[in-house]
């Protein structure tokens, strides 16, 4: 009995309790569980049992999980140091930047070359432990992106986005889609960490959505959905720290928030679909990529169309925003539920 006491409070506890004799309908937190990652399972690719569990559970609850200390920090700065470069191209485009919502954050893909690629950020395999977990085996991979929080200038003062859901079309009410969220710095409310509504996922509909896919501002959460969940359960722009990960589940509301820092923001998104849910994008990547892949495709799907490397280069800045890509699948099932 000791041992059992001993062996389930410390997971409770992360979870954070539902049940208290003070309060019949204690409020859920509104930051997310954080799995912090050993050495170990770093060293091994292989979360614990229990560290699995946690970040498990806490999708299903939250939509959301945040693994800590799993990419090396110089990993980081490498691809950091490329991809600032390429937001301020992006960026001088001006009105034809490939904006979300706002012209404060852009839709920016990272290099797929050799050169660029670094497993442990685009195809993390403790990322895939987690998302196939909760999906199936071998989820699909097909979006691998980023979205980048510009700091304010004169013509682009800070500004929020609205509060969304990325899948702004008829979906299934059970888990089919993880975006995989690398940040290339440690994100907090200074520099624009994504606003958060932890648990939005599990009731999702787009009957609660403004805005259809298509629009500039797709997915838009309607205003007294907001004003009654903030009473529910209010949002968060959690500290992430440099090196951690965070797995959140499509349907999840959230919304880009300012940078009011003087560096850009980059977040990487890439997305992992359910093995069964037949999303039909392919992300364009060089051949010099395809040994280096393989090694990962027994547990993941990568859906990639192989490219000479010029090809990748001279279009990875090229490609559209939002709603040039269509996370909804093929062939839906029709009329069942
Ligand atoms: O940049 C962020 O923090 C989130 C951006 C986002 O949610 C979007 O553009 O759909
Ligand atoms: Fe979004």
């Amino acid at each position: 009995m000791a041992l059992r006491t001993l062996r389930t409070i410390p997971l409770r506890s992360a979870l954070g309790r539902h049940a208290s004799t003070s309060s019949p309908h204690p409020k859920l937190p509104s930051l997310p569980i954080t799995v912090k990652v050993s050495a170990q399972e770093v060293a091994t690719q292989r979360l614990t049992w229990r560290n699995l569990e946690l970040a498990t559970r806490a999708i299903h609850r939250d939509g959301l999980v945040v693994l800590q200390d799993v990419i090396e920090h110089a990993k980081l700065d490498g691809l950091n140091e490329k991809m600032l470069q390429d937001a301020r191209t992006l960026q001088d485009a001006g009105d034809a930047s490939p904006y979300n919502y706002n012209k404060g954050n852009i839709q920016q893909d990272p290099p797929m070359t050799e050169k660029y690629f670094e497993g442990s950020i685009i195809v993390n395999r403790l990322a895939t432990q987690v998302t196939s977990s909760v999906l199936g085996p071998r989820p699909r991979l097909s979006f691998i992106s980023g979205n980048s929080a510009l700091p304010p200038s004169a013509s682009t003062p800070p500004q929020s986005q609205p509060v969304h859901s990325d899948a702004d079309f008829e979906h299934p009410h059970s888990p089919f889609a993880l975006v995989v969220n690398v940040p290339l710095v440690e994100m907090s409310e200074e520099n624009g960490s994504t606003e958060i509504w932890l648990g939005t996922h599990t009731a999702a509909s787009i009957a609660d959505q403004e805005g259809e896919h298509g629009e500039r501002a797709s997915g838009r959460i309607k205003t007294d959905l907001l004003t009654q969940r903030q009473l529910e359960r209010p949002p968060s722009q959690p500290l992430v720290k440099k090196g951690s990960l965070v797995i959140r589940d499509l349907r999840l509301w959230h919304a880009g928030k300012p940078n009011f820092s003087s560096a850009t923001r980059v977040m990487l998104a890439m997305i992992h679909f359910a093995p069964w849910f037949r999303n039909a994008m392919e992300v364009e990547v060089a051949d010099d990529l395809i040994p280096i892949l393989k090694p990962y495709e027994s547990e993941l799907q990568i859906q990639a169309k192989f490219v000479p490397e010029k090809v990748v280069m001279d279009g990875y800045l090229n490609r559209g925003f939002g709603n040039a890509y269509d996370f909804n699948q093929k062939e839906p099932l029709d009329g069942v539920f």
